[in-house]
């Protein structure tokens, strides 16, 4: 049997990103077979790469015969079947505290539906533009849009108006950071804001000092939901 560790891997997939990290923090040879999320719809949804993983999500190990999907499982079965260094902390309490924190990152019980999510080429107005008129030409129209960040959800609003839908009647968008942009477009865009200031300052301040037992101090900048008029009750 063919006993090469194969990672089926996007780059900017940051699932997959964590378990190139974990394989190469076990110093385990193995090789990458690239799957683009991007090109020509998304190889994730080729038939090849759904008998792989049904769910048409990267990233997938083979180890052997074994196929395992979802990073954690496959960072935890590194972490029991190779030497090496060691992925999880030393003692239950911190693995468990380590599990936690996965789980919290975890949505709130909202099922993403994989066709929901779609990635822009950068992170700018005219992604959120290109964005819109994939969504929202299509028949089944969502009712709200969850953008990156403030300036895709403003190209996405542009896009709306220009096409005659109407936000947030007929469209609720939401972006992220608390930036200009949220405040520059018609309506106002619901955002959550980043305290940028205080994550600065707290970031300058653990640069300039030691880490107490070789660990860094961890500093939590809590953000805050910011609701405007660009987002709509459901309906
Ligand atoms: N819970 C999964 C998440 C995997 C996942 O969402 N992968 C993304 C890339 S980061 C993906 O393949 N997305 C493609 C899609 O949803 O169509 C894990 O941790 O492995």
């Amino acid at each position: 049997m063919d006993s090469t560790i194969r990672l089926y891997s996007y780059w900017r997939s940051s699932a997959s990103y964590r378990v190139r990290i974990a394989l190469n923090l076990k110093q385990l040879k193995h090789e990458v077979v690239p799957v683009n999320l991007v090109k020509e719809g998304g190889e994730h949804h080729l038939a090849d790469f759904h008998q792989l993983n049904p769910q048409e999500r990267v990233p997938v190990l083979i180890d052997g015969g074994r196929v395992i999907r979802q990073s954690l499982a496959i960072i935890e079965y590194l972490e029991e079947v190779y030497d090496g260094n060691h992925l999880l902390p030393g003692t239950a309490r911190e693995r468990a505290r380590a599990r936690r924190r996965f789980d919290a990152a975890r949505p709130g019980g909202v099922q993403r539906h994989r066709r929901q999510l779609r990635i822009g080429k950068q992170a700018h107005e005219a992604a959120g533009l290109d964005i819109g008129a994939a969504i929202l030409s299509q028949r089944q129209r969502p009712s709200a849009v969850y953008a990156f960040n403030d300036e895709m959800a403003a190209g996405l609003i542009n896009y709306a108006w220009a096409h005659g839908i109407h936000v947030p009647r007929d469209l609720s968008v939401a972006g992220f950071d608390d930036g200009e942009m949220a405040r520059a477009v018609w309506p106002p865009i619901t955002t959550v804001h980043q305290p940028l200031d205080e994550m600065v300052r707290a970031a300058v301040a653990l640069l300039a000092e030691p880490a107490a037992h070789g660990k860094p101090r961890e500093v939590v900048c809590p953000v805050q939901l910011v609701v405007r008029e660009s987002t709509a009750a459901a309906q």
